[in-house]
């Protein structure tokens, strides 16, 4: 795109959005400052380096495309090139299974802080902040049941790994100066109908006591929330009101994922309530097409009311921002720059909002002038506004990137 056409396009904007109150310059300073967590996993499928198992748990990556990420080298090698296409400072959010074990077999019992390091190093010699998750899924001691199991052997065995892994992150965070933020997924539940339901939930809301009893001031632990995995379709045990109260009560940070809703609920109206009694959000922004299908996120309706109703709250201070697909099916670099820039381009968008006139509007009671300049806004020059956002962080503006991950594809990923 010309520069003098992004520039000029730009000052018109920010005209138009400034005669309704919004400051074009300062959304685009808060967008600047807006960290968005990578899901190392987008890289290869899910598959990790722990050893060639397969994906259990109830996730599912659908779709070959070739060129996906190998090895610890090949996925930070992607991780580098999607960096140079994304305005902003971003950081990785790492899975256990992705540790550097040196081709040798380490049970996840085992792991420690040593199997980060190169991580640590890598993240800070890249300028990217790290997050982490435990992984309970693909082990032979997966199961049904992990933290909620009842038998004590199996149980306790996951939570020494959730333990560990909260360890690990408390040494991200301490490395890099910011908390790590290590989200508990356990996908635990049914394939049929349940009637203990009450008893491993019980278990559950146990184990995770253990497991987040000692404070580590270099991370933050949140857990996440869903409705169900395939093959486990009639009982979650950490279904939403589960970690809801759990989140409550413990003052424990939720993990709102965009895909783990009834398909026809309002996800974006959790975020006021939630925001009310827990004390911190962490978003796993994500599609789902019918069920929890992780398709790649874009600029939809959900994802846009979704961060309009966190800016509204006044919560994008108290969220911190991941992504959670996979898509196999197409080119999963691209995958990530699609997702990354819709979730940016939503966030502007809900920056761009006219708040204050909207606010005054409702209070006054002027529904006709709300829903009116509600309408309206839809179609201010938002695009010039977020062209402009990557020209001055020197990235591809609109439709550039394609031909640079077309490069990337023939120069690299094809060749795997
Ligand atoms: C699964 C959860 C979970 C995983 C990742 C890999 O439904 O969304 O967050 O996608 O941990
Ligand atoms: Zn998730």
């Amino acid at each position: 795109m010309k520069e003098a056409n992004i520039l000029k396009s730009y000052e018109l904007a920010k005209e138009r959005y400034a005669a309704i109150g919004v400051d074009t310059d300062k959304a685009i300073a808060e967008l600047e400052k807006q960290q968005i967590s990578l899901h190392c996993w987008q890289t290869d499928d899910v598959s990790g380096f722990e050893n060639d198992g397969s994906l259990t748990g109830g996730i599912q990556a659908t779709g070959n495309y070739p060129g996906r990420a190998r090895n610890i080298d090949e996925v930070r090698k992607d991780l580098e090139f999607v960096k140079t296409l994304l305005a902003g400072n971003h950081r990785v959010n790492l899975h256990e299974i992705y540790g550097d074990f040196g081709g040798k077999f380490v049970d996840r019992d085992q792991v420690g802080v040593e199997h980060f390091q190169s991580w640590i190093d890598w993240a800070k010699a890249n300028n990217f902040k790290l997050d982490f998750n435990s992984t309970s899924f693909s082990h032979p001691k997966s199961g049904d049941l992990s933290l909620s199991n009842p038998d004590k052997s199996i149980r306790d065995f996951w939570i020494e790994h959730t333990i560990r892994c909260r360890k690990i992150a408390d040494a991200m965070g301490k490395a890099q100066n910011d908390p790590c933020i290590m989200n508990i997924w356990v996908h635990d539940g049914q394939k049929d109908y349940t009637v203990n339901r009450k008893k491993y939930r019980e278990i559950l809301a146990e184990s995770l006591d253990t497991i987040l009893k000692e404070d580590m001031p270099g991370m933050k632990s949140c857990v996440e929330a869903k409705l169900f995995g395939i093959g486990l379709e009639s009982y979650t045990v950490g279904s939403m009101d589960f970690f809801e109260g759990y989140c409550a009560t413990r003052k424990v940070i939720y993990t709102l994922d965009t895909g783990h809703y009834e398909p026809t609920e309002n996800v974006a109206d959790k975020v006021s309530s939630l925001l009310l009694y827990v004390p911190e959000l962490m978003l796993h922004v994500s599609r789902p097409v019918r069920w929890d299908s992780d398709h790649v996120t874009i600029m939809n309706d959900m994802t846009l009311d979704f961060f309009k109703e966190l800016v509204r709250a006044d919560g994008l201070n108290r969220a911190h921002v991941g992504l959670d697909y996979f898509d196999a099916s197409i080119n999963r670099i691209g995958a990530y720059i699609i997702g990354t820039r819709a979730t940016q381009k939503c966030i502007l968008s809900a920056l761009l909002e006219p708040l204050a006139k909207l606010r005054e509007l409702e209070a006054a009671g002027k529904g006709f002038q709300k829903l009116a300049l509600l309408e309206e806004a839809k179609t201010l020059p938002f695009g010039a506004v977020f062209d402009y956002f990557n020209y001055k962080n020197g990235v591809p503006v609109g439709e550039e990137f394609i031909p640079a991950i077309e490069q990337y594809e023939k120069d690299v990923t094809s060749k795997r």
